[in-house]
């Protein structure tokens, strides 16, 4: 699909001359203006606390990933500032939807996509396409590292976004004391697997390993939620 550069509403880094795919296919058109989610819909219950969604090959990102230098971690300090329970954490953000906007998806690319969207892409786009259904939209995506001995303490994601579509994780980086807790289940999340987590039910993780966790995260809004204007 081309996306044309009136399509896109990049509100930090321009729009640029011109019109651009950048690498996205038919499953994925992170940029833009979409309209709004339909009042009363956009809500989206998993049903459960957790889908294991199977092996994925995320060597090319790890790969990636581990070779960001601490400037690349340091970058963006928004989530830390921002959701308390991210204190610990730091991130390297690839995508990000304006929170204050909501219910108008406005979507922007953020500095870590110039780092990692061509290993990002393609792992996020085999998810989708083999386990949602396509033509949605990645309203976030980032790498989120939970540093030794730190813990995100226990919450449900609030804000509406959160609520409108699938959080998907994929390990980067783990050790055995790591601790994915929800609803007051633990779970070990491992490298190589990916995984949804129902973030509206309390969630929480601990890092009491001597190394850092890292994670790959993204929101992935399926198009049923994303209902064209009349
Ligand atoms: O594992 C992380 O870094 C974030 C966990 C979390 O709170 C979430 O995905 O909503
Ligand atoms: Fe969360």
């Amino acid at each position: 699909m081309q996306i044309t550069a009136n399509q896109l509403n990049l509100k930090k880094y321009g729009a640029p001359e011109t019109p651009t795919t950048d690498g996205l296919s038919e499953t994925m058109r992170p940029f833009g203006r979409i309209p709004p989610v339909p009042h009363g819909g956009g809500i989206l219950d998993i049903e459960t606390p957790l889908r294991e969604l199977g092996e994925v090959d995320c060597t090319a990102l790890q790969d990636a990933i581990l070779a960001q230098d601490e400037a690349a971690w340091r970058e963006d300090q928004y989530r830390q500032e921002e959701f308390e329970v991210h204190y610990d954490t730091q991130s390297i953000v690839l995508v990000f939807v304006d929170l204050e906007r909501w219910p108008e998806m406005v979507v922007s690319k953020e500095p870590g996509w110039d780092r990692l969207a061509d290993v990002a892409l393609p792992l996020m786009n085999d998810i989708i396409s083999r386990l949602y259904p396509p033509g949605g939209t990645v309203i976030r995506a980032m790498v989120a590292k939970l540093l030794a001995g730190k813990n995100i303490t226990p919450h449900v994601d609030k804000h509406p976004s959160f609520h409108a579509g699938h959080r998907i994780h994929v390990p980067i980086t783990t050790n055995s004391r790591v601790r994915f807790m929800i609803d007051g289940q633990p779970y070990r999340f491992k490298v190589g697997e990916a995984y949804e987590i129902n973030n509206q039910k309390n969630h929480s993780v601990m890092n009491k390993g001597s190394e850092d966790r890292i994670t790959f995260i993204f929101d992935y809004i399926p198009p049923e939620s994303v209902q064209e204007s009349p």
